[in-house]
Protein backbone atom coordinates (compact mmCIF):
# COMPACT_ATOMS: atom_id res chain seq x y z
CA UNK A 1 0.00 0.00 0.00
CA UNK A 2 2.77 2.75 0.82
CA UNK A 3 4.79 1.66 -2.00
CA UNK A 4 1.62 1.76 -4.44
CA UNK A 5 1.31 5.67 -2.60
CA UNK A 6 5.16 5.91 -3.31
CA UNK A 7 4.67 5.44 -6.80
CA UNK A 8 1.99 6.95 -7.07
CA UNK A 9 3.11 10.56 -5.81
CA UNK A 10 6.39 9.78 -7.95
CA UNK A 11 4.56 9.26 -11.14
CA UNK A 12 2.82 12.43 -10.42
CA UNK A 13 5.94 14.65 -9.72
CA UNK A 14 7.48 12.81 -12.62
CA UNK A 15 6.13 15.09 -14.88
CA UNK A 16 7.36 18.35 -13.39
CA UNK A 17 10.65 17.64 -12.34
CA UNK A 18 11.12 16.05 -16.09
CA UNK A 19 10.17 19.86 -17.45
CA UNK A 20 12.11 21.28 -14.46
CA UNK A 21 15.03 19.68 -15.81
CA UNK A 22 14.58 20.18 -19.25
CA UNK A 23 14.43 23.94 -18.83
CA UNK A 24 17.92 23.58 -16.36
CA UNK A 25 18.23 26.66 -15.83
CA UNK A 26 16.08 26.52 -12.55
CA UNK A 27 17.19 26.63 -9.07
CA UNK A 28 17.59 23.19 -9.11
CA UNK A 29 18.75 22.85 -12.69
CA UNK A 30 22.31 21.49 -11.73
CA UNK A 31 20.05 18.01 -10.37
CA UNK A 32 21.47 17.35 -13.51
CA UNK A 33 24.66 16.73 -12.06
CA UNK A 34 22.88 13.81 -9.69
CA UNK A 35 21.73 11.89 -12.90
CA UNK A 36 22.58 8.39 -12.30
CA UNK A 37 24.22 8.01 -15.87
CA UNK A 38 25.81 11.21 -14.73
CA UNK A 39 28.48 12.06 -17.79
CA UNK A 40 26.40 10.26 -20.37
CA UNK A 41 23.29 12.35 -19.35
CA UNK A 42 25.53 15.57 -20.01
CA UNK A 43 26.49 14.51 -23.11
CA UNK A 44 23.21 13.89 -24.23
CA UNK A 45 22.19 17.20 -22.80
CA UNK A 46 25.21 18.95 -24.75
CA UNK A 47 23.87 17.85 -27.86
CA UNK A 48 20.88 19.26 -27.80
CA UNK A 49 21.92 22.81 -26.19
CA UNK A 50 25.64 23.27 -27.21
CA UNK A 51 28.76 23.10 -25.65
CA UNK A 52 28.65 25.20 -22.64
CA UNK A 53 25.49 24.31 -20.42
CA UNK A 54 24.37 26.84 -17.88
CA UNK A 55 22.91 25.57 -14.48
CA UNK A 56 21.92 26.58 -11.31
CA UNK A 57 22.56 25.08 -7.99
CA UNK A 58 21.71 26.35 -4.90
CA UNK A 59 22.56 30.25 -5.57
CA UNK A 60 25.79 29.17 -7.82
CA UNK A 61 26.14 29.24 -11.21
CA UNK A 62 27.54 25.56 -12.23
CA UNK A 63 29.04 25.53 -16.18
CA UNK A 64 29.38 21.99 -17.76
CA UNK A 65 31.65 22.08 -20.64
CA UNK A 66 31.46 19.69 -23.53
CA UNK A 67 33.70 20.73 -25.80
CA UNK A 68 37.81 20.50 -26.13
CA UNK A 69 37.98 24.15 -27.14
CA UNK A 70 36.04 25.83 -24.10
CA UNK A 71 37.49 22.96 -21.68
CA UNK A 72 40.73 24.63 -23.25
CA UNK A 73 40.06 28.00 -22.93
CA UNK A 74 39.13 27.46 -19.10
CA UNK A 75 41.30 25.15 -17.68
CA UNK A 76 44.80 26.41 -20.24
CA UNK A 77 43.81 29.64 -20.89
CA UNK A 78 42.49 31.17 -18.04
CA UNK A 79 44.02 28.76 -15.90
CA UNK A 80 44.72 30.93 -12.92
CA UNK A 81 40.81 31.75 -12.74
CA UNK A 82 39.74 28.25 -12.15
CA UNK A 83 42.36 26.97 -9.69
CA UNK A 84 39.76 27.05 -6.89
CA UNK A 85 37.70 23.67 -5.78
CA UNK A 86 33.93 23.94 -4.89
CA UNK A 87 33.61 23.93 -1.21
CA UNK A 88 33.07 20.14 0.01
CA UNK A 89 31.63 18.77 3.29
CA UNK A 90 32.27 15.48 2.25
CA UNK A 91 35.93 16.60 0.83
CA UNK A 92 36.81 18.10 4.29
CA UNK A 93 35.78 14.96 5.92
CA UNK A 94 37.77 12.64 4.40
CA UNK A 95 40.81 15.14 4.02
CA UNK A 96 41.28 16.00 7.23
CA UNK A 97 40.32 19.75 6.63
CA UNK A 98 41.08 19.85 3.00
CA UNK A 99 44.42 18.72 3.21
CA UNK A 100 44.43 16.98 -0.05
CA UNK A 101 46.45 17.42 -3.34
CA UNK A 102 43.41 16.41 -5.73
CA UNK A 103 40.61 18.43 -3.39
CA UNK A 104 42.31 21.36 -1.83
CA UNK A 105 42.27 24.71 -2.56
CA UNK A 106 45.09 26.77 -3.68
CA UNK A 107 47.25 27.57 -0.47
CA UNK A 108 51.08 28.11 0.00
CA UNK A 109 50.55 24.01 1.86
CA UNK A 110 48.61 22.91 -1.21
CA UNK A 111 51.21 24.64 -3.72
CA UNK A 112 53.88 22.79 -1.75
CA UNK A 113 52.21 19.45 -2.05
CA UNK A 114 51.42 20.05 -5.74
CA UNK A 115 55.49 20.98 -6.43
CA UNK A 116 56.65 17.65 -4.64
CA UNK A 117 54.10 15.52 -5.93
CA UNK A 118 54.48 16.27 -9.38
CA UNK A 119 58.78 16.93 -8.75
CA UNK A 120 58.46 13.48 -7.23
CA UNK A 121 56.69 11.24 -10.02
CA UNK A 122 58.56 13.23 -12.55
CA UNK A 123 61.96 11.46 -11.26
CA UNK A 124 60.41 8.29 -10.62
CA UNK A 125 59.32 8.18 -14.51
CA UNK A 126 62.72 8.67 -15.64
CA UNK A 127 63.09 4.64 -14.06
CA UNK A 128 59.66 2.83 -15.08
CA UNK A 129 60.83 0.50 -16.82
CA UNK A 130 62.26 -2.38 -14.55
CA UNK A 131 59.58 -1.46 -11.63
CA UNK A 132 56.29 -1.91 -14.53
CA UNK A 133 57.99 -4.98 -15.84
CA UNK A 134 58.65 -6.52 -12.25
CA UNK A 135 54.73 -6.00 -11.66
CA UNK A 136 53.99 -7.00 -14.67
CA UNK A 137 55.92 -10.33 -14.85
CA UNK A 138 53.72 -10.50 -11.81
CA UNK A 139 50.40 -9.29 -12.94
CA UNK A 140 50.78 -12.21 -16.06
CA UNK A 141 51.88 -14.94 -13.75
CA UNK A 142 48.43 -14.31 -11.61
CA UNK A 143 46.30 -14.77 -14.66
CA UNK A 144 48.49 -17.76 -16.06
CA UNK A 145 47.57 -19.27 -12.45
CA UNK A 146 43.82 -19.58 -13.74
CA UNK A 147 44.84 -21.55 -16.09
CA UNK A 148 42.67 -20.38 -19.27
CA UNK A 149 39.40 -20.68 -16.88
CA UNK A 150 37.12 -18.06 -16.96
CA UNK A 151 37.90 -15.35 -14.64
CA UNK A 152 36.74 -11.56 -14.12
CA UNK A 153 40.38 -9.78 -14.48
CA UNK A 154 39.04 -6.57 -12.29
CA UNK A 155 40.53 -7.29 -9.14
CA UNK A 156 43.51 -8.92 -10.34
CA UNK A 157 43.91 -5.71 -12.28
CA UNK A 158 43.05 -3.62 -8.70
CA UNK A 159 45.72 -5.86 -6.75
CA UNK A 160 48.48 -4.57 -9.46
CA UNK A 161 47.78 -1.28 -10.07
CA UNK A 162 47.84 -0.65 -6.25
CA UNK A 163 51.38 -2.85 -5.51
CA UNK A 164 52.67 -0.87 -8.88
CA UNK A 165 52.03 2.72 -6.63
CA UNK A 166 52.91 1.09 -3.35
CA UNK A 167 56.39 0.00 -5.43
CA UNK A 168 57.10 3.48 -6.25
CA UNK A 169 56.34 5.08 -3.08
CA UNK A 170 58.23 2.68 -0.89
CA UNK A 171 60.56 0.82 -3.08
CA UNK A 172 61.01 -2.80 -1.72
CA UNK A 173 59.58 -1.71 1.67
CA UNK A 174 56.55 -2.79 0.67
CA UNK A 175 53.81 -4.01 2.89
CA UNK A 176 53.44 -7.65 2.92
CA UNK A 177 50.86 -9.21 -0.24
CA UNK A 178 48.17 -9.87 2.22
CA UNK A 179 47.87 -6.58 3.77
CA UNK A 180 48.33 -4.76 0.67
CA UNK A 181 45.62 -6.96 -0.76
CA UNK A 182 43.52 -5.84 1.74
CA UNK A 183 44.03 -1.94 0.94
CA UNK A 184 43.06 -2.68 -2.11
CA UNK A 185 39.88 -3.85 -1.46
CA UNK A 186 39.29 -1.01 1.03
CA UNK A 187 40.18 1.57 -1.69
CA UNK A 188 37.17 0.05 -3.91
CA UNK A 189 35.13 0.07 -0.87
CA UNK A 190 35.55 3.58 -0.78
CA UNK A 191 35.44 4.42 -3.92
CA UNK A 192 32.04 2.99 -3.87
CA UNK A 193 30.56 4.48 -0.69
CA UNK A 194 31.49 8.00 -2.20
CA UNK A 195 29.98 8.00 -4.87
CA UNK A 196 26.94 6.71 -3.39
CA UNK A 197 23.92 9.00 -3.96
CA UNK A 198 22.71 8.93 -0.44
CA UNK A 199 26.47 10.06 0.37
CA UNK A 200 26.54 12.36 -2.32
CA UNK A 201 23.52 14.30 -1.51
CA UNK A 202 24.89 15.39 1.75
CA UNK A 203 27.27 17.52 -0.18
CA UNK A 204 24.41 18.85 -1.74
CA UNK A 205 21.20 19.42 0.58
CA UNK A 206 23.11 20.47 4.10
CA UNK A 207 19.58 19.96 6.33
CA UNK A 208 20.17 15.88 5.70
CA UNK A 209 23.57 16.34 7.87
CA UNK A 210 21.31 16.51 10.77
CA UNK A 211 19.65 13.07 9.84
CA UNK A 212 21.61 9.70 10.58
CA UNK A 213 23.71 8.61 7.32
CA UNK A 214 24.45 4.55 7.44
CA UNK A 215 26.64 5.46 3.97
CA UNK A 216 28.63 8.36 6.09
CA UNK A 217 29.43 5.83 9.00
CA UNK A 218 30.88 3.54 6.37
CA UNK A 219 32.83 5.91 4.74
CA UNK A 220 34.51 7.24 8.11
CA UNK A 221 34.79 3.54 9.06
CA UNK A 222 36.91 2.81 5.24
CA UNK A 223 38.59 6.25 6.27
CA UNK A 224 40.11 5.27 9.11
CA UNK A 225 41.03 1.56 7.85
CA UNK A 226 42.97 3.51 4.93
CA UNK A 227 44.48 6.25 7.55
CA UNK A 228 45.77 3.23 9.55
CA UNK A 229 47.15 1.63 6.42
CA UNK A 230 48.76 4.96 5.45
CA UNK A 231 50.32 6.10 8.40
CA UNK A 232 51.33 2.43 9.16
CA UNK A 233 53.98 2.68 5.84
CA UNK A 234 54.97 5.85 6.65
CA UNK A 235 55.93 4.99 10.09
CA UNK A 236 57.96 1.43 8.83
CA UNK A 237 59.85 3.52 6.47
CA UNK A 238 60.86 6.40 9.38
CA UNK A 239 61.79 3.97 11.13
CA UNK A 240 63.90 2.16 8.79
CA UNK A 241 67.62 2.56 9.13
CA UNK A 242 68.71 2.62 6.11
CA UNK A 243 65.01 3.08 3.98
CA UNK A 244 65.47 2.48 -0.05
CA UNK A 245 66.82 5.43 -1.79
CA UNK A 246 65.24 6.82 -4.73
CA UNK A 247 61.62 6.59 -3.49
CA UNK A 248 58.80 8.83 -4.22
CA UNK A 249 58.16 8.80 -0.56
CA UNK A 250 61.94 9.28 -0.04
CA UNK A 251 61.23 12.41 -2.16
CA UNK A 252 58.42 14.08 -0.18
CA UNK A 253 59.82 13.21 2.75
CA UNK A 254 63.31 15.78 1.13
CA UNK A 255 65.93 13.43 1.02
CA UNK A 256 66.15 14.03 -3.52
CA UNK A 257 67.08 17.82 -3.85
CA UNK A 258 65.91 17.64 -7.38
CA UNK A 259 62.56 17.72 -6.06
CA UNK A 260 61.03 21.11 -4.99
CA UNK A 261 58.66 22.02 -2.25
CA UNK A 262 59.69 18.56 -0.01
CA UNK A 263 59.42 18.23 3.10
CA UNK A 264 55.60 17.97 3.05
CA UNK A 265 54.00 18.54 6.43
CA UNK A 266 52.77 15.42 8.10
CA UNK A 267 49.09 15.91 7.11
CA UNK A 268 50.38 17.14 3.65
CA UNK A 269 52.41 14.24 3.43
CA UNK A 270 50.01 11.37 4.21
CA UNK A 271 47.05 13.05 2.28
CA UNK A 272 49.06 13.02 -0.38
CA UNK A 273 50.16 9.34 -0.18
CA UNK A 274 46.34 8.94 -0.21
CA UNK A 275 46.01 10.60 -3.53
CA UNK A 276 48.46 8.67 -5.31
CA UNK A 277 46.62 5.61 -4.08
CA UNK A 278 43.48 6.26 -4.55
CA UNK A 279 44.02 7.93 -8.27
CA UNK A 280 46.63 5.60 -9.47
CA UNK A 281 44.31 1.96 -8.43
CA UNK A 282 40.86 1.70 -9.60
CA UNK A 283 41.35 4.22 -12.09
CA UNK A 284 44.18 2.59 -14.17
CA UNK A 285 42.29 -0.92 -13.44
CA UNK A 286 39.51 0.51 -15.31
CA UNK A 287 41.08 1.55 -17.91
CA UNK A 288 43.20 -1.70 -18.33
CA UNK A 289 39.95 -3.53 -17.98
CA UNK A 290 38.01 -1.20 -20.21
CA UNK A 291 41.30 -2.38 -23.21
CA UNK A 292 40.51 -5.99 -22.65
CA UNK A 293 36.72 -5.90 -22.99
CA UNK A 294 36.86 -3.64 -26.20
CA UNK A 295 39.77 -6.25 -27.74
CA UNK A 296 37.52 -9.16 -26.78
CA UNK A 297 34.93 -7.41 -30.02
CA UNK A 298 38.16 -6.83 -32.14
CA UNK A 299 39.74 -10.52 -32.35
CA UNK A 300 41.54 -9.72 -35.52
CA UNK A 301 43.07 -6.04 -33.78
CA UNK A 302 44.45 -8.38 -31.05
CA UNK A 303 46.33 -10.02 -33.61
CA UNK A 304 47.88 -7.37 -35.34
CA UNK A 305 48.79 -6.18 -31.76
CA UNK A 306 50.56 -9.83 -31.02
CA UNK A 307 52.12 -9.19 -34.23
CA UNK A 308 53.52 -5.96 -33.49
CA UNK A 309 54.78 -6.86 -30.44
CA UNK A 310 56.56 -9.97 -31.70
CA UNK A 311 58.12 -7.45 -33.82
CA UNK A 312 60.34 -6.07 -31.10
CA UNK A 313 63.26 -7.83 -29.44
CA UNK A 314 62.20 -8.73 -25.91
CA UNK A 315 59.11 -7.30 -23.21
CA UNK A 316 57.63 -3.90 -24.16
CA UNK A 317 59.07 -0.91 -22.23
CA UNK A 318 57.47 2.54 -21.92
CA UNK A 319 59.96 3.36 -23.95
CA UNK A 320 58.97 1.55 -27.03
CA UNK A 321 55.82 3.76 -27.66
CA UNK A 322 57.36 4.94 -31.04
CA UNK A 323 58.19 0.88 -31.76
CA UNK A 324 54.36 -0.30 -30.72
CA UNK A 325 52.14 2.45 -32.75
CA UNK A 326 49.19 0.30 -32.62
CA UNK A 327 49.36 -0.38 -28.79
CA UNK A 328 50.16 3.17 -28.25
CA UNK A 329 46.75 3.93 -30.45
CA UNK A 330 45.01 1.78 -28.23
CA UNK A 331 45.63 2.68 -25.14
CA UNK A 332 44.29 6.37 -26.67
CA UNK A 333 41.34 4.77 -27.97
CA UNK A 334 40.00 3.35 -24.74
CA UNK A 335 41.14 6.44 -22.89
CA UNK A 336 38.94 7.93 -25.41
CA UNK A 337 35.99 5.88 -25.08
CA UNK A 338 35.94 5.59 -21.21
CA UNK A 339 37.71 7.84 -19.54
CA UNK A 340 38.07 6.78 -15.73
CA UNK A 341 37.30 9.73 -14.32
CA UNK A 342 34.78 10.99 -17.13
CA UNK A 343 33.62 14.65 -15.21
CA UNK A 344 36.93 15.28 -13.91
CA UNK A 345 37.13 17.22 -10.43
CA UNK A 346 34.57 20.48 -10.48
CA UNK A 347 36.54 23.53 -10.66
CA UNK A 348 35.96 26.91 -8.80
CA UNK A 349 36.26 30.29 -10.71
CA UNK A 350 38.73 32.59 -7.94
CA UNK A 351 38.28 35.81 -9.47
CA UNK A 352 35.38 37.14 -12.12
CA UNK A 353 36.31 35.89 -15.61
CA UNK A 354 35.25 34.66 -19.07
CA UNK A 355 34.48 32.30 -21.10
CA UNK A 356 33.63 31.94 -24.33
CA UNK A 357 32.49 35.55 -24.68
CA UNK A 358 30.42 34.89 -21.17
CA UNK A 359 30.98 36.86 -17.98
CA UNK A 360 31.72 34.40 -15.73
CA UNK A 361 31.03 35.81 -11.65
CA UNK A 362 33.57 34.54 -9.01
CA UNK A 363 32.19 31.05 -7.29
CA UNK A 364 30.88 29.42 -10.39
CA UNK A 365 31.72 26.02 -10.54
CA UNK A 366 32.96 24.37 -13.81
CA UNK A 367 32.54 21.21 -14.49
CA UNK A 368 34.25 19.25 -17.20
CA UNK A 369 33.03 16.71 -19.39
CA UNK A 370 35.36 14.92 -20.92
CA UNK A 371 33.47 12.12 -21.89
CA UNK A 372 31.14 14.13 -23.60
CA UNK A 373 34.50 16.22 -25.38
CA UNK A 374 35.93 13.28 -26.23
CA UNK A 375 33.21 12.30 -28.47
CA UNK A 376 32.47 15.30 -30.22
CA UNK A 377 31.08 14.50 -33.71
CA UNK A 378 32.68 18.17 -34.46
CA UNK A 379 36.09 16.46 -33.84
CA UNK A 380 36.14 12.75 -34.20
CA UNK A 381 34.58 10.60 -36.93
CA UNK A 382 32.54 7.62 -35.91
CA UNK A 383 32.91 9.26 -32.52
CA UNK A 384 31.89 6.40 -30.57
CA UNK A 385 33.23 3.27 -32.59
CA UNK A 386 36.23 1.97 -30.78
CA UNK A 387 39.04 2.41 -33.84
CA UNK A 388 42.45 2.22 -32.37
CA UNK A 389 43.66 2.95 -35.92
CA UNK A 390 42.19 6.66 -36.21
CA UNK A 391 45.58 7.46 -34.07
CA UNK A 392 47.83 6.22 -36.59
CA UNK A 393 46.76 9.02 -39.68
CA UNK A 394 48.97 11.75 -39.47
CA UNK A 395 46.03 14.78 -38.87
CA UNK A 396 44.98 12.89 -35.77
CA UNK A 397 43.05 15.50 -33.06
CA UNK A 398 45.21 14.81 -30.17
CA UNK A 399 45.08 17.68 -28.86
CA UNK A 400 41.38 17.02 -28.11
CA UNK A 401 42.34 14.31 -26.50
CA UNK A 402 42.00 15.22 -22.72
CA UNK A 403 41.42 11.70 -20.22
CA UNK A 404 43.69 13.79 -17.52
CA UNK A 405 42.03 17.36 -17.65
CA UNK A 406 44.73 19.82 -18.90
CA UNK A 407 45.97 22.81 -17.09
CA UNK A 408 47.48 23.64 -13.97
CA UNK A 409 45.27 20.46 -12.15
CA UNK A 410 45.29 18.22 -14.44
CA UNK A 411 45.95 15.02 -13.67
CA UNK A 412 49.93 14.66 -11.73
CA UNK A 413 49.45 10.89 -12.74
CA UNK A 414 49.30 11.07 -16.36
CA UNK A 415 52.64 9.45 -17.26
CA UNK A 416 52.56 6.79 -14.89
CA UNK A 417 49.39 5.98 -15.65
CA UNK A 418 49.42 5.75 -20.03
CA UNK A 419 52.85 3.73 -18.59
CA UNK A 420 51.40 1.60 -17.26
CA UNK A 421 48.57 0.68 -19.54
CA UNK A 422 50.93 0.65 -22.27
CA UNK A 423 53.19 -1.87 -20.28
CA UNK A 424 50.55 -4.25 -18.50
CA UNK A 425 48.50 -4.17 -22.10
CA UNK A 426 51.57 -5.31 -24.04
CA UNK A 427 52.54 -7.80 -21.74
CA UNK A 428 49.19 -9.53 -21.59
CA UNK A 429 48.78 -9.19 -25.37
CA UNK A 430 52.02 -10.89 -25.91
CA UNK A 431 51.38 -14.02 -23.41
CA UNK A 432 47.94 -14.46 -23.78
CA UNK A 433 44.45 -14.82 -26.36
CA UNK A 434 41.87 -13.10 -24.92
CA UNK A 435 38.46 -15.10 -25.60
CA UNK A 436 35.15 -14.03 -24.34
CA UNK A 437 33.75 -16.29 -21.18
CA UNK A 438 30.74 -18.52 -21.18
CA UNK A 439 28.72 -15.74 -20.87
CA UNK A 440 29.97 -14.44 -24.10
CA UNK A 441 31.14 -10.93 -25.44
CA UNK A 442 30.78 -8.44 -22.42
CA UNK A 443 29.04 -5.76 -22.61
CA UNK A 444 30.16 -1.82 -23.59
CA UNK A 445 28.01 0.46 -22.01
CA UNK A 446 28.86 2.60 -18.92
CA UNK A 447 28.05 1.76 -15.25
CA UNK A 448 27.77 4.23 -13.07
CA UNK A 449 30.11 5.13 -10.04
CA UNK A 450 32.70 7.87 -8.93
CA UNK A 451 35.35 5.60 -11.93
CA UNK A 452 33.84 4.41 -14.77
CA UNK A 453 34.25 0.61 -14.92
CA UNK A 454 32.92 -1.74 -17.31
CA UNK A 455 30.22 -4.56 -16.14
CA UNK A 456 31.60 -7.45 -14.54
CA UNK A 457 32.70 -9.46 -17.25
CA UNK A 458 34.50 -12.91 -17.41
CA UNK A 459 37.18 -14.35 -20.26
CA UNK A 460 39.23 -16.41 -21.12
CA UNK A 461 43.35 -15.98 -21.42
CA UNK A 462 44.61 -18.61 -23.26
CA UNK A 463 48.35 -18.62 -23.00
CA UNK A 464 50.00 -18.27 -26.76
CA UNK A 465 53.12 -18.37 -26.14
CA UNK A 466 55.80 -19.35 -23.49
CA UNK A 467 56.28 -17.66 -20.31
CA UNK A 468 58.94 -16.11 -19.91
CA UNK A 469 60.33 -16.38 -23.80
CA UNK A 470 61.74 -13.47 -25.27
C1 LIG B 1 38.73 9.44 -10.01
C2 LIG B 1 37.80 11.99 -2.73
C3 LIG B 1 38.88 12.14 -7.30
O1 LIG B 1 39.75 11.50 -10.26
O2 LIG B 1 38.91 9.07 1.10
O3 LIG B 1 40.76 9.01 -8.16
C4 LIG B 1 39.86 10.40 -0.55
C5 LIG B 1 40.89 11.83 -2.29
C6 LIG B 1 37.52 9.51 -0.76
C7 LIG B 1 41.34 11.49 -3.69
C8 LIG B 1 38.00 10.22 -5.15
C9 LIG B 1 41.73 11.72 -6.72
C10 LIG B 1 37.76 9.56 -2.24
C11 LIG B 1 38.50 9.82 -6.55
C12 LIG B 1 41.64 11.25 -8.19
C13 LIG B 1 39.63 10.53 -9.59
C14 LIG B 1 38.79 9.62 0.02
C15 LIG B 1 39.79 10.95 -1.80
C16 LIG B 1 40.18 11.40 -4.67
C17 LIG B 1 39.15 10.39 -4.13
C18 LIG B 1 40.67 10.90 -6.03
C19 LIG B 1 38.65 10.73 -2.72
C20 LIG B 1 39.56 10.80 -7.05
C21 LIG B 1 40.37 10.38 -8.28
Amino acid sequence: MAAAALLLLLLLLLPPLAALLRRGAGRWGALHLLHPQGALHLSRLARRRGPLLRMRLGGRDVLVLSSAGIIREALVRHCGDWLGRPPSYLGSLVSHGGQDLALGGPCPGWRQQRGAARGALARAGTQLGPLLWLQGQELCEELRSHGGAPLDPFEVFTFHTCSTIARLLFGDLVPPPGELRAFSCCLGELLQVWGRSTVRALDLLPPLRALPNPGLRELLRLVQHRDAFVEAQIRRHQECPSPPSDTVLGALLGRDPRVQGAPLSPLRLHMALVDLFIGGTETTAAALGWAVAFLLHRPELQARLRAELRGLQGPPGPGDTGRLPLLQATVSETLRLRPPAPLGLPHCALRHTSLGGLPIVAGTILVPNLLAAQQDPVIWQQPEAFLPERFLSPGAPWRSLLPFGCGARSCPGEALARAELFVFLGLILREFRLEPGPEGLPGLGVSPGTVLRCPPFRLRMVPCQPPGSP
